[in-house]
């Protein structure tokens, strides 16, 4: 068994100039594949080998090489699938609908989902989620994410790690959020909402 690390639907430089090319490649084949090597380590050959990655990251999230690299497993592969060199704009649709029903407006929503971006103090992420039938917005420290604390299913998240923005914008998280908004890509935005309803 084994988690594969996902390729990417886009080049490394697809994202430019929003992304950086070098950031890109290092995330994905250093940090994303070390996550997934890691977790492989810590359920090889034990009774976690044939647990779903879902399972492994809600039934063992007190074993802490599960938890971090089962969540950096996991998490990454949301990040990549949710952008795309084609992205930006504002969703319509069922999603669009329920952002507004939820937060008001699309501009409230980016506002609320960008400051829990910024407020998250040290390495973490931020998400828009479904939770009781409606959208939220939070943040978790380090790999944890809303499926572990049990708070939604997330169908949106940003790294704000400082190794997904560094290279560009220094301690500029501020810019590196303003700028990920033009890659987020609402069409498989709105197919994750779908699933999670
Ligand atoms: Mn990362």
């Amino acid at each position: 068994m084994g988690f594969e690390l996902p390729e990417l639907e886009y080049e490394y430089d697809a994202l430019e100039p929003h992304i950086d090319a070098e950031t890109m490649e290092l995330h994905h084949s250093k940090h994303h594949a070390g996550y997934t090597a890691k977790l492989n380590a810590a359920i090889g050959g034990t009774e976690m080998d044939t647990m779903s990655i879902e399972e492994l990251m809600v039934e063992k999230f007190d074993n802490a090489a599960v938890r971090n690299n089962g969540g950096g497993y996991w998490n990454h592969s949301l990040f990549w699938s949710t952008m795309s060199p084609n992205g930006g704009g504002a969703p319509s649709g069922s999603l669009g609908s329920a952002i507004d029903d939820s937060f008001g407006s699309f501009e409230s929503m980016k506002e609320e989902f960008s400051k829990a971006a910024m407020t998250r103090f040290g390495s973490g992420w931020a998400w828009l989620c479904v939770g009781n039938g409606s959208l939220c917005i939070c943040s978790t420290p380090n790999q944890d994410n809303p499926l572990m604390t049990g708070e939604g299913i997330p169908i949106l998240g940003i790294d704000v790690w400082e190794h997904a923005y560094y290279k560009s914008y220094g301690p500029g998280r501020a810019n590196y959020i303003q700028a990920w908004w033009n890659v987020v890509d609402w069409g498989a935005i709105a197919d994750n909402y779908e699933s999670a309803l």
